[in-house]
């Protein structure tokens, strides 16, 4: 080797030891911290968008000793939850890149994992208050140092919820926002608003529920409240203990992962408001009038462009559906059904949609539709994609009776009215389904003079 080479391998290895010295790493932590127990200590990270890979840990007594904090800009704070195993949270990265992506503000993540790495739950319940004190003391030097509290975003998951409610609620909820993704609800159901998130801790508070039945909470916290696909239980979770881990977290996590979505653009999921996901699954949620020309909220980051309205209204609880994985949205649609058979007709409805060798499919088997003479029968019909256009329309029906004589649905009129877009709705007039087959058709144009 030329004695250039060696420099230049020197040269490289002392940038990466001089990277690893200066950039300050999430604590990782092992099960046997764990076992033992861990008090509370928190480490602020500071990201920005000239720093995006390279945290800095910044001082909680002297703010000047760190110029990479830029207080003219909004600030970002990312708060994790529970660490039964001390590991760092997987998405902590995905997160802070996606908020520098989308605004150039200071993304502090708080890293408590000495505190919230506990095998003894109520151990770490009982430091988020701690954690939130911390947090509120630095807040207050950044208030001393100009920063102003209203451009502040808490993006808090699981008890990282609550810890933001605390440091809202330390700070007379000046805060600008919370965005609370499956606040916990082991040890803070049923509490008051003191002990838990509430909507009075910010300006804006919205919220994510994905596992209301085990992890999450299940009653409203925000102005705004998110159920996704009900609340409780995810597609593609697994259903049964045998899957490991994973059972338990995964309707948990996928709050972080909705959220993700949503902040990196690949699909709007509208949120419809409900009094429960039944009524939402029955297709008699679907007005957004009230919302006037923005529609219905879009579930997310983006849902500040709702903040007047939804303050206006007070609390909103809203619904939407998703996919098993990303990209996460599903496509609306209200279908209308009219049939001529004499005796009512009870079963479940599939639907495609077929653009150029696309297919987009919506089950509507929550429950078995009922059909009656010459009236007008509503279904929700919930793409898992969108088509460019539709070409086709294919439709089945089934009792889901298999020991029965099979059954005919004659339709007088389909009518396929897609939710997000102003176009024209599709229709088929006169079509008969024989029990479990696709029949396909091309729609056309409703008319309503026909009727
Ligand atoms: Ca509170
Ligand atoms: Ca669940």
């Amino acid at each position: 080797m030329f004695p250039w080479s060696y420099l230049t391998l020197f040269l490289l290895i002392a940038a990466q030891v001089n990277k690893a010295q200066r950039c300050a790493e999430f604590t990782d932590l092992n099960l046997g911290h764990a076992f033992l127990g861990t008090s509370v200590k928190v480490r602020l990270l500071l990201y920005t968008r000239e720093n995006s890979t390279c945290a800095t840990l910044l001082s909680h007594s002297n703010l000047s000793a760190c110029p990479q904090l830029n207080l003219s800009r909004p600030t970002t704070f990312i708060i994790h939850g529970y660490r039964p195993t001390g590991s760092p949270p997987v998405w902590v990265h995905d997160l802070t890149d996606l908020v520098l992506a989308r605004k150039d503000v200071n993304v502090i993540v708080v890293d408590w994992n000495h505190g919230a790495a506990n095998v003894n739950y109520l151990k770490v319940v009982e430091n988020t208050k701690k954690a939130g004190a911390n947090i509120t003391a630095f807040i207050e030097k950044m208030q001393e140092h100009g920063g102003s509290p209203s451009s502040i975003h808490m993006i808090g998951v699981s008890l990282g919820a609550h810890i933001s409610g605390f440091v809202g609620a330390n700070l007379n909820g000046s805060i600008g926002r919370i965005s609370a993704l499956d606040p916990a609800g082991p040890q803070f159901t049923g509490t008051g608003p003191e002990d838990r998130l509430d909507p009075t801790d910010a300006e804006f508070v919205d919220v994510l529920h994905t596992d209301m039945d085990a992890l999450g909470y299940r009653e409203p916290l925000g102005h705004i409240d998110f159920y996704a696909n009900g609340g409780a239980d995810q597609p593609g979770c697994p259903k049964t203990i045998f899957s490991g881990t994973s059972y338990f977290k995964c309707d948990h996590q996928r709050s972080v992962g909705l959220y993700l979505g949503s902040l990196n653009h690949t699909c709007a999921s509208r949120a419809f408001p409900c009094s429960s996901n039944t009524d939402f699954l029955d297709g008699k949620c679907l007005s957004c009038d009230q919302f006037g020309a923005a529609g219905c909220p879009v579930f997310g980051y983006d849902v500040t462009q709702w903040k007047s309205i939804l303050l206006k209204l007070g609390q909103t609880k809203t619904f939407f559906t998703t996919n098993a994985e990303s990209p996460y949205c599903i496509t609306g649609y209200q279908v209308d059904v009219m049939i001529w058979n004499m005796e009512p007709r009870q079963g479940y409805i599939t639907i495609k949609l077929h653009y150029n060798g696309t297919e987009a499919v919506a089950n509507i088997d929550h429950k078995s539709s009922e059909f009656k003479k010459n009236k007008e029968t509503r279904l929700f019909a919930q793409f898992d994609k969108d088509v460019e256009q539709v070409e086709k329309v294919s439709v089945k029906f089934s009792t889901g009776k298999p020991f029965q004589p099979k059954y005919k649905l004659r339709i007088l009129r389909i009518r396929l009215t897609h939710l997000e877009l102003q176009a024209t709705a599709l229709c088929r007039y006169d079509v008969t389904l024989e029990e479990n087959s696709d029949v396909t058709f091309r729609p056309i144009p409703c008319e309503e003079s026909n009727f």
